[in-house]
């Protein structure tokens, strides 16, 4: 934090007591000073001062009044992802904060730069149980990059630069300010947010040259190298260090979920998604690989599975701007700690393009691998397969949609058949799994570009959980698509039953459910539904073309599973494929 003796150097005492500005006109002016122009959130007391401040100060920022907290924390999540910039939430004290969770611990895992202010109770009621009070810092310590309980309204400017510096800066994430409703009230003669100076450096550290020369060797050396990219290939802005240096040297590239997009899905040196549900090609080549090059990526059990056969005969290079991340897992032979883009840049400035022949027979065995299990389902003419919805709209958006998910079946099968080319086009709860997340995060994207197709593809279950947010998506005309795919059941819950339950479907029904159609429609929105193949193209062209907010009832097979699979904690050779 900026030192006392800094903050009463910049404190401006030409005013009077009663023209001081109040810790809610502070910390908006500091808002706008980052250049926050939109605001996600829910008024209630604790932070009334502050709502006071913002409507005064609505030509510079817009707020959007959310249905649930929750939601307002998708949709910034959903904002920042599609653009690289922070997200800003605002909610009062209690249940305001504690319904915000979800979305700060979804940021948490999946490494978005949020702020959410959160209002306190007056400082002399802390610790009291007073009304709406709970102890925000204390319940969000786990799942932020840092929180504050700002005590004073002077430190707001710096508090608020730092915040914001600390979300976006190295592995970005959620910070918390928690600001108690006498901080927000306090007239205070402290406002010189120009002079609030920047002590933290912007600059990420270099990884040494050594390291650097020695992992391009390992590369050059290795014989059946596989590069594993995941969500620091796309927070980095890596994507044309990565391509380069994949075509430079001929390497096969499997993206994680989080990955998707960083390294374009139909380059032929793309193997598709590993791990639980990724194709068999992409674990079979990291089972086999003699050197896995992993570059921001975090080792997640969904994609390691039995850690003990994970990549079992090789050796292991990990890029990651996180320290804590690496031999989190998995202790690599080779570990460097930096900006992935940064890092491929400086492998880039040490090697020369290699011919292809080198790799000559590793790549044989990887389109064997591919030829022998593609990703594949069985078809019908009666009902809608999942994946044929997720082809066709593939097919009706020319591939450019930018596709927000729920958890669940869906979900792998958007990351199956949808084959993202540009980063920041999926936007999936990767590391929390929440369901819910898909229309807000829609919502967040879709007004932060304003001229994209956005869709929402999501699960009947997951839809229930945030389907109020459509109320918010018809007020402020955000004309996202949402494509439900209902197959009357928590789908992927299910299929675990069906799986490795013996089919003992135990409470994972949920056929009784609204009308979608009649729900849209309730809301403000247009509703469409197909329930037969026949009718699937002309209902998604006629809901994609519909000019605001749309939502499709996509009546699925109820019982289809997603193929491959490799069981939680198994080695990836034991992946379950369907028989064709
Ligand atoms: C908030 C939350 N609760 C529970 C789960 C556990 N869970 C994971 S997938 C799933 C089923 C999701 O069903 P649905 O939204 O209908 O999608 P589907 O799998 O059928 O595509 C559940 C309950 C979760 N991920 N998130």
């Amino acid at each position: 934090m900026i030192a006392q003796q800094e903050i009463d150097n910049r404190v401006d005492t030409s005013r009077a007591p009663a023209e001081m500005p109040t810790g809610a006109e502070m910390l908006i002016q500091a808002l706008v000073h980052e250049g926050v122009d939109t605001i996600f959130g829910y008024p209630g007391g604790a932070v009334l001062h502050i709502y006071d401040e913002l409507w005064r100060a609505r030509d510079r920022i817009t707020h959007y009044l959310v249905r649930h907290e929750q939601g307002a924390v998708h949709m910034a999540e959903g904002y920042a992802r599609a653009t690289g910039r922070a997200g800003v939430v605002l909610v009062t004290s209690g249940p305001g904060a504690t319904n915000a969770v979800t979305g700060i611990a979804n940021a948490y895992m999946d490494s978005t730069p949020i702020v959410v202010i959160t209002g306190q109770v007056p400082k002399h009621l802390i610790g009291t149980d007073a009304f709406q009070e709970v102890d925000t810092v204390g319940i969000t310590r786990p799942c932020v990059k840092h929180n504050y309980l700002v005590r004073e309204a002077t430190d707001l400017p710096a508090v608020v630069r730092e915040a914001f510096h600390l979300a976006r800066s190295g592995r970005p994430g959620p910070v918390v300010i928690d600001i108690p409703k006498d901080v927000s009230a306090a007239r205070s003669n402290y406002s010189r947010l120009d002079h609030v100076s920047f002590p933290f450096s912007t600059q990420t550290a270099r990884v040494n040259q050594n390291s650097a020369r020695e992992a391009v060797q390992q590369i050059l050396k290795a014989k059946r190298p596989v590069l594993y990219v995941g969500g620091g290939i796309v927070n980095s802005g890596a994507v044309d260090s990565l391509l380069s240096f994949a075509e430079l040297l001929s390497l096969p590239v499997t993206p994680t979920l989080m990955g998707l997009g960083g390294f374009p899905s139909s380059h032929p040196l793309c193997l598709g998604m590993l791990g639980m549900h990724g194709t068999y090609a992409a674990n079979m080549a990291v089972a086999e690989s003699d050197l896995l090059v992993a570059l921001g990526v975090r080792f997640d059990d969904r994609v390691t599975g039995k850690l003990a056969t994970f990549a079992p005969h090789a050796r292991v290079i990990h890029v990651d701007i996180d320290p804590a991340n690496i031999g989190k897992n998995v202790t690599p032979t080779l570990a460097l700690t930096g900006d992935v883009g940064q890092v491929l840049d400086q492998f880039l400035s040490l090697v020369q393009e290699q011919s292809k022949e080198r790799l000559r027979s590793w790549w044989d065995q990887i389109r064997g691998w591919q030829l022998s299990q593609p990703l594949r389902f069985t078809g019908s003419q009666n009902q809608i397969k999942p994946q044929t919805v997720i082809r066709e709209l593939h097919r009706l958006t020319n591939g450019e949609a930018l596709i927000t998910t729920d958890v669940g079946q869906h979900q792998m099968w958007v990351a199956q058949f949808y084959p993202f080319t540009r980063p920041r086009q999926l936007i999936t709860s990767g590391g929390l799994g929440t369901m819910g997340f898909g229309l807000p995060a829609a919502m967040g994207a879709q007004l932060a570009l304003p001229d994209q197709l956005v869709v929402a593809v999501v699960g009947d279950g997951g839809f229930q959980m945030t389907n109020q947010e459509l109320a918010t998506a018809v007020q402020y005309d955000l004309p996202v698509k949402i494509l439900i795919m209902n197959n009357g059941y928590l789908g992927m819950v299910r299929q675990w039953q069906e799986m490795f339950y013996d089919r003992t479907y135990s409470e994972v029904d949920i056929s009784v459910a609204p009308d979608f159609v009649k729900l849209a429609e309730a809301y403000g929105a247009a509703g469409f539904r197909a329930a037969r193949p026949a009718e699937l193209r002309e209902v998604m062209e006629a809901a994609l073309r519909h000019k605001g907010v749309a939502v499709v009832d996509v009546v699925v097979e109820k019982e289809e599973n997603v193929s491959p699979m490799v069981p939680a904690g198994a080695d990836a050779r034991q992946m379950i494929t369907q028989k064709f």
